[in-house]
């Protein structure tokens, strides 16, 4: 715990923090922003969700960056902009992380929390007190966009004590995605024992880039992972190639072997373990309260994109989509085509999506089955607003905080928890004010 947290205490912490970093009182003028001609205040606290959101100006304001691609349907891009009526308590649990990247709760409400260039893995209490380093994972590659990335905690932690990892890992000839579990021995110098790296990404390639890496498991006991297709034109080319885990999900049981209801299992021609395809660089996923899959993919400039995943889906990346190279020459000759999915929806300009969570608590009761999106290069924590699997609604929150948002996830109480991606990268809990 902090020495001035121990000073002040929670108290002061929660009162002080609040004006630093809480969400400013909205003016009425914002407030206004949300309602449909002619609508009063009143009307929209009693009002659904969706109907208050279903009015007004889009939230992106930005002239878009490919003008020339229009949306598929109404409603794909630019949603109306929303504001939560619930004020937001920020409190800073930690700080002092090398760029980190994930969070995951072990069933006492302590975090696992990972340092992406160093590959490390810390324990750290609900009051912010950190551990060791976890000693005994393997190296990664810390290049660029490579190192530790996501954890996960085993479903059947309480009797194995596995806990699940995601990280580029160095090979000969380049380096490759790698999945690896193993039991957390806890203490005071934690430590991992019985590793066993139950998934590499195929082929190796000379990239730092794009690798994806977001773990989800499913409540029938499977484990999806995110795979990026390496940035580099010798990866990005196999984002639809069966042959190749580059811009694919796939979908593993815990031990590493294929379930036999993968989509193109017994093909010569496609490997196991994917489950769908044509994906850029997914480092955003969660299920949903059905337990559907969604990813957000960082797509090029004008293109990140929300998907719901399907098995055997086709989503159509490098052919199809909303976005352009960075030097501003075209990638798509258009943004449709047949046998490939549409985004639900697509930012134009993007905000660079890494951490997603499907709220399901009860502590803002507002933000149900809302979805939320960690965003670096928009500086933010992107709020979705869903209705019939469109948005309906979109909102930036922590904007004050001038902070690239790389992860969020819900925490046991029902509170939101983000990582912000710096050298001194914090982890914040959000709260009911
Ligand atoms: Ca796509």
């Amino acid at each position: 715990m902090r020495t001035w947290m121990k000073t002040f205490g929670l108290a002061a912490l929660l009162s002080g923090l609040g004006s630093a970093y809480g969400q400013s009182p909205r003016s009425p003028s914002e407030q206004n922003g949300n309602l449909a001609p002619g609508g009063a205040k009143g009307s929209q606290q009693t009002q659904p969700r969706e109907d208050a959101a279903a009015q007004g100006a889009p939230l992106e304001t930005a002239p878009p960056n490919v003008p020339e691609f229009k949306p598929a349907f109404p409603g794909q891009t630019r949603a109306p902009g929303v504001k939560s009526r619930t004020a937001i308590q920020v409190t800073e649990i930690a700080s002092g992380f090398n760029k980190p990247w994930a969070i995951a709760f072990l069933p006492d409400r302590r975090m696992l929390v990972t340092e992406k260039p160093t590959g490390k893995l810390f324990i750290v209490t609900p009051d912010g007190k950190k551990s060791p380093a976890v000693e005994g994972l393997p190296p990664v590659d810390g290049r660029n966009q490579g190192g530790l990335l996501d954890v996960e905690v085993g479903p059947d932690y309480a009797k194995s004590g596995l806990i699940y990892w995601t990280y580029y890992e160095p090979r000969e000839g380049g380096n490759g995605l790698a999945v690896a579990r193993a039991k957390l021995v806890d203490g005071p110098k934690p430590r991992v024992a019985n590793l066993q790296v139950i998934f590499r990404m195929q082929p190796t390639l000379e990239s730092t880039l794009h690798a994806g890496g977001r773990l989800v498991f499913t409540p029938d006991g499977k484990l999806f992972v995110t795979l990026g297709e390496r940035s580099i034109l010798p990866g990005r080319v196999q984002a639809r190639d069966l042959k190749s885990h580059f811009g694919k999900i796939v979908r593993i049981n815990p031990d590493g072997s294929v379930p036999q209801d993968n989509p193109f299992v017994g093909r010569q021609d496609a490997r196991p373990e994917i489950w769908s395809l044509g994906h850029r660089n997914i480092l955003s996923a969660a299920l949903d309260s059905q337990n559907r899959l969604w990813e957000v993919e960082m797509g090029p400039r004008g293109g990140d994109e929300l998907n719901l995943v399907g098995k055997a889906k086709d989503y159509g990346w490098p052919t199809i989509g909303y976005g352009e190279e960075y030097s501003g020459e075209p990638i798509h000759k258009t943004t449709q085509g047949p046998g490939m999915e549409q985004p639900v929806y697509y930012w134009d300009p993007v905000i660079s999506p890494s951490g997603m969570v499907i709220y399901s608590g009860t502590l803002f009761p507002e933000w149900r089955d809302n979805v939320f999106i960690g965003g670096l290069s928009s500086q933010a924590l992107v709020r979705l607003v869903m209705k019939d699997d469109r948005v309906v609604g979109e909102e930036r929150l922590l904007t004050d905080l001038n902070a690239r948002i790389r992860e969020v996830v819900q925490g046991p109480e029902g509170a939101l928890y983000v990582l912000t991606d710096a050298s001194n990268g914090r982890l914040l809990k959000l709260t009911p004010r």
